[in-house]
């Protein structure tokens, strides 16, 4: 089919059996995103904030056999929340309006599994409504998130998810007496119980809340029941109908980044492959590794744009715990996830917890207030004001675009007066002409010569370029490769005062503790400085491990040093400057564990768990879902960190057992533990014993699996002494 056959501005662009190589790229090109897609693009950063049961019960998964009473709220000051999110620049809140527990935080007609049966204004509280007029007060957009797992409507009797229903004519939203809707749409849609429970839901968030702008739902599943299937044409039928500017995540309009961790991949394509026609698609499954380069077009079905979003909280889990263990980012670490997602062509959501007081913690909103002022501070500021070159890339409209040569283009600005800079930031013009640069550098005039500054690969709807200082009168734009005519749109460049470096703390099988500056993770240069050559000159590193927080009189670090177990706590100090905190917590050195446990495969051995290598890991295959490790001493012992494997999604413990044994003869139950969430975000839990126990066996037995699963797999285990 010739590809005049396909006008620009296409979301979908099917390919056709007899396509090229290269009429697949040239399809791709021309795929752009919707009006909404745009427009959430440019929200750029966004606020989540988990709030329900978990945040009472300090869990990360509820298990919806939560009385609604434990959800013990007095105060709620969403105001409070609404302004922090304005302070740190951010456009919209997403709110877990029903978690996986099932707990609703709305007045639903439909359910008594919420609010209205907890204390918080006698059952006359609505959380999400108290929110949504915040929201409008401080010109935020809402977004709703409503999890299509919903353990309370598994686990109760009369539970509607999975039971089994048929799918029968139903009208929605279902009428209630005494509380009729404003809103007198109804739909008509063939459905099961549980999928009419939603679509009755969804009216209710969609038109008594004002508008909605996001509607999230999430892929995870804590257990299902009854082969229960989602009827999602009709979810989306309504959505686009009642909330005609939302966009839809974790469908076809908005995807997962792949993580949970802030992590962002270097080429962050937004458009995407899929098998079969995303529009009639009921399930999408999440997407990792290479999206969209040349490779992958080349196996498509289908070419789609597909929103990127990087979810990641700012303190440890999605929920509200405590103060004093439940660790919280720094605003040099979510500076730097902001910088890499918004300038990696993804939207920030980050989550920021409300406590149990009903607000952001103090320290939650002391880092968004740093945040918000570093991100005005930096990118508030244009330096390239007044330069020469292609005007439609200076003049800072999104509407006008400059087009270059078929793969390439070269754009060079001359500056009215010498400028320091080490950051630049490049758009595409992707409303009109898509994402299409693969490959670009920035030039700088030095020393009479141009010196490449920096060099990466997809632009999108942004790109910022981070480097070290340089100062120069000319920059030059190279597109190095693209497909078809690469457009660009925007380009500014900015400063950004540097701050000492973040730390990472290690420690060796021998007990031989290092601290050095954050290695630039996910591809990103730390702006070119080697901080390792120059750590005398300019900074120090102070640190502690008696637990207090590092000051200018705390001990230098100059070499490794031996821990035999405890927490370091590590500080960089520069020039006036005071860097943010380090920590991590070891337990006993391993150097001579042993352990048992079986294992279907050589590669995932025991010996995994406590090699001190967390890319190794064990896995019981089809043996007991048990380890027992020997300490070789009898140890005092508060409890353990368990670190689970990335990437692996088998066996990974939700629900565990703790024995012990002094002699291997007689053992003694010390407790079960709960570990919710391990798929999405396999990250290290620190499990804290009730009370110390002393043993030299250690047993830990996998009581159930994540998703189901029956094996035990664990990448290291570690004993707090
Ligand atoms: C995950 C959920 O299981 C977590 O609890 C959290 O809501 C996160 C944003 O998505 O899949």
């Amino acid at each position: 089919m010739s590809l005049a056959t396909y006008a620009q501005g296409q979301r979908t662009i099917k390919i056709e059996s007899g396509d090229s190589q290269n009429e697949i790229i040239e399809k791709a090109a021309l795929v752009v995103p919707t009006t909404n897609q745009y427009a959430y693009k440019k929200l750029e950063f966004t606020c989540f904030a988990h709030f329900g049961v978990n945040t009472f019960t300090r869990k990360e998964w509820g298990n919806g056999f939560e009385d609604p009473k434990v959800f013990n709220l007095q105060n709620l000051d969403t105001d409070q929340w609404c302004r922090t999110a304005k302070e740190a620049g951010m456009k919209l809140v997403m709110f877990t309006a029903k978690h996986h527990d099932g707990f609703v935080l709305w007045q639903s007609r439909y359910t008594k599994h919420g609010v209205m049966s907890s204390p918080y204004k006698e059952g006359k509280g609505d959380v999400l409504k108290e929110l949504a007029a915040s929201c409008k007060k401080y010109g935020l957009k809402l977004g709703v998130y409503l999890s299509p797992a919903d353990l309370y409507q598994i686990e109760n009797k009369e539970g509607l998810y999975g039971n089994l229903s048929k799918y029968t004519e139903r009208v929605i939203p279902r009428p209630i007496e005494g509380k009729p809707f404003v809103n007198k749409t109804t739909f008509k849609f063939k459905a099961d119980d549980y999928n009419e429970y939603v679509l009755n839901q969804l009216f209710e968030l969609l038109t008594e809340y004002g508008p909605i702008h996001e509607v999230w739902f999430d892929g995870a599943h804590p257990k299902r029941k009854g082969g229960q299937k989602y009827n999602y044409l009709a979810w989306k039928k309504l959505i686009q109908t009642l909330a005609p500017k939302a966009v839809i995540f974790g469908k076809e309009d908005v995807r997962w980044c792949g993580n949970e961790s802030g992590a962002t991949r270097e080429s962050e394509w937004d458009v995407v492959t899929f098998d079969q026609d995303p529009h009639q698609m009921h399930l999408f499954p999440d997407m990792h590794g290479d999206l969209g380069s040349r490779e992958k077009l080349a196996n498509a079905k289908y070419l789609h744009y597909l929103a990127a979003e990087t979810d990641t909280s700012i303190r440890e889990g999605w929920f509200y715990r405590d103060e004093e263990e439940q660790k919280v980012r720094s605003a040099d670490d979510v500076f730097d996830i902001y910088e890499r997602t918004v300038g990696g062509n993804s939207t920030f959501l980050l989550n920021i917890p409300p406590n149990r007081d009903g607000k952001f913690s103090d320290e939650d909103v002391s880092v968004l207030k740093e945040v918000g002022r570093r991100i005005r501070e930096t990118y508030n500021k244009d330096l390239l004001a007044g330069a020469k070159g292609e005007n439609a890339i200076l003049d800072a409209n999104e509407n006008t675009y400059v087009l270059g040569e078929n793969g390439k283009g070269t754009y060079t600005i001359i500056l009215p007066q010498v400028i320091t800079l080490n950051r630049f930031v490049l758009q595409e013009a992707i409303q009109t002409h898509g994402q299409r640069i693969e490959k670009h550098a920035l030039d700088a005039w030095l020393n009479n010569k141009w010196q490449q500054v920096a060099e990466s690969t997809t632009v999108g709807y942004k790109r910022i370029l981070r480097f070290a200082d340089v100062t120069t009168n000319k920059l030059r734009i190279r597109i190095i490769e693209a497909r078809s005519k690469p457009s660009l749109s925007n380009v500014s460049g900015h400063y950004y005062k540097q701050r000492p470096p973040q730390l990472s703390i290690h420690r060796n099988l021998d007990g031989q503790v290092t601290i050095a500056p954050k290695k630039s993770d996910f591809h990103w240069k730390s702006q070119g400085i080697d901080y390792h050559k120059n750590l005398s000159d300019t900074m120090e590193i102070r640190y502690t491990t008696d637990g207090n927080v590092p000051n200018e009189n705390s001990q230098t670090y100059s070499k490794s040093f031996y821990l035999k177990s405890g927490e370091v706590k590590a500080k960089a100090f520069e020039t006036g400057q005071i860097g943010s905190l380090a920590e991590r917590e070891f337990g006993i050195i391993k150097k001579d564990w042993t352990v048992k446990g079986t294992s279907n495969d050589e590669k995932k051995k025991p010996e995994n768990a406590i090699d001190g290598d967390i890319n190794t890991y064990w896995n019981s295959g089809n043996g007991a879902p048990s380890i027992t490790i020997d300490l070789k001493k009898v140890k005092n012992i508060r409890g353990f960190i368990y670190t689970p494997p990335l990437n692996v999604k088998e066996g990974l413990i939700e629900k565990g057992l703790i024995k012990v044994s002094k002699n291997g003869i007689s053992w003694k139950t010390v407790q079960t533990f709960d570990l919710g969430n391990l798929i999405n975000d396999p990250t290290s839990r620190t499990v804290r014993f009730v009370k110390k126990v002393k043993a030299r066996y250690v047993q830990i037995t996998s009581i159930r699996g994540a998703g189901g699963s029956t094996s035990a797999t664990i990448a290291e285990i570690d004993m707090l002494e």
